[in-house]
């Protein structure tokens, strides 16, 4: 087989199809794979339904529904074959469209995946474009959404620009007219940030006395004479700037960077622009337009994001704008909701539930806020309810370096008390999440206490 085979193959199956179920990821990535193939797959007169998923676990199965649908599993699915087969998905109503390592399993799924073919930088949304040009040669426009899950994806950041069959999506949409490629300073925020934040928060390369150092910054741009307003009095942005202006900042940051024994080699980047969006919107470039999108995903609204890449410039940019500028106040929202409620301490753990107020994405790092606020001793545990899977509950815990150090191991403790009821549990020995059923909750919560204690028991006694 090969790439293009089984591209073809995935067309040919999605178009003989009467219906079809696209399930995709809520990342950025995942946001534009389901956008590209809803769009190629309805624009072919073939009925589609997305549905999103946090990740392809267990207990979410559910949401694939039970029906004669064909599905298309975009963005995920290579890992999680097993499931496929646990929930009963024949070979021939499947099509993963997918970028991670591929699961064997005894079902032959056919999938469209470029890693096994040596293309490790080319994400779900390069996938899904390739199926949609194969599916009508009239797709081309989707290129554009191809550029901004894989720029979501850092496919771009390593090479400072998407490389491979990647790089020829490129090509596609520029062909196209909705894409244009240039040559530039490699920093984020060149559509919507002021221009001495867009200096002073580009991080790669570190550029001494500019990055993290808005007066540092501001003396260049004002030794060099590039004004930082327009005539107006509005801030000016990157974008904004002159060819010669640019060039000339370009030209003074690489002096510094080599004046201080760095490379500027990583300074100048290929930056994916949409001429076909408003000027200074985060719509404008795809590094932008990824974060956007990526913030709609961490507020668990998937939707608002797919709605925008559909076209929707009225309502859901708005929503999705808020959520990015809002991010931080939700999560210092969520720290002053614990410490005034108040966290139930157990002999190895504290814990609190938070309902639905707040979006399950951004409670473990809420979590970990607080926890420097609250007991030290004791790692703490959140639970949150989901909003569009009321049956389940998101476990986040977090615990300090020290208790790790002290044999706590969070990531373990919660696979242990998750086993019987079917969740998948994850993270690493400081932090780790869970997904259980509502109905276990205090159970889960007991077990939990008591695998954390027996944990310091264990080390107590020296046995780790
Ligand atoms: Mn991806």
């Amino acid at each position: 087989m090969s790439l293009e085979g089984d591209v073809r193959a995935a067309a040919g199956r999605i178009c003989e199809a009467e219906r079809v179920t696209v399930i995709s990821h809520i990342d950025a990535d995942g946001i534009t794979s389901l956008s590209i193939l809803m769009q190629a797959i309805t624009r072919a007169g073939i009925e589609a339904v997305p549905v999103f998923v946090r990740q392809l676990e267990p207990l979410m199965m559910h949401r694939v529904p039970q029906d004669d649908t064909l599905k298309v599993f975009a963005d995920l699915g290579a890992g999680q074959q097993n499931l496929l087969e646990a929930h009963g998905l024949e070979d021939d109503r499947v099509v993963i469209v997918d970028h991670h390592v591929t699961q064997d399993v005894e079902t032959p799924y056919l999938q469209v995946n470029a890693l096994p073919y040596g293309h490790a930088k080319f994400s779900a949304a390069g996938a899904a474009y390739l199926v949609a040009q194969a599916i009508d040669a009239d797709n081309r426009d989707l290129a554009k959404l191809a550029v901004i899950g894989n720029v979501g994806d850092m496919m771009a950041r390593e090479d400072c620009g998407l490389v491979g069959p990647a790089r020829q999506i490129v090509d596609d949409g520029i062909e196209y007219g909705n894409v244009e490629a240039r040559k530039d300073l490699n920093c984020y925020g060149i559509s919507t940030r002021p221009l001495a934040n867009c200096l002073a928060y580009s991080d790669d390369p570190h550029i001494e006395g500019i990055t993290n150092s808005l007066p540092g910054t501001r003396r260049l741009l004002a030794r060099l004479g590039v004004p930082e307003r327009t005539r107006k009095g509005q801030w000016r942005v990157w974008e904004d700037l002159s060819g010669e202006e640019r060039q000339a900042i370009a030209s003074a940051l690489a002096e510094q960077v080599v004046a201080h024994g760095g490379r500027a080699d990583r300074l100048c980047a290929e930056v994916y622009l949409f001429p076909d969006e408003a000027e200074k919107t985060a719509l404008r470039n795809a590094a932008e337009y990824s974060t956007l999108l990526n913030a709609c995903g961490r507020w668990a609204r998937p939707e608002v994001g797919s709605a925008i890449c559909a076209g929707d410039r009225g309502e859901a940019v708005r929503e999705a704008g808020h959520m990015l500028t809002h991010h931080r106040a939700v999560i210092r929202e969520l720290l002053n909701h614990i410490l005034e409620t108040g966290v139930t301490e157990l002999d190895a753990v504290q814990y609190i539930h938070v309902g639905d107020r707040f979006p399950d994405t951004i409670v473990g790092i809420g979590a970990g806020m607080a926890l420097s606020r609250l007991n030290r001793d004791k790692p703490i545990l959140v639970m949150c309810t989901l909003p569009d899977d009321p049956d389940l509950t998101k476990v986040s815990m977090r615990a300090t370096e020290r208790m790790v150090g002290s044999g706590i191991d969070l990531q373990e403790a919660l696979i242990e008390a998750s086993g019987s009821f079917g969740g998948a549990a994850g993270g690493h020995a400081v932090a780790a999440g869970a997904y259980i059923p509502k109905t276990a909750e205090e159970e889960f919560v007991q077990r939990v206490d008591r695998s954390i204690k027996r944990q310091r028991g264990a080390a107590g006694q020296g046995n780790r």
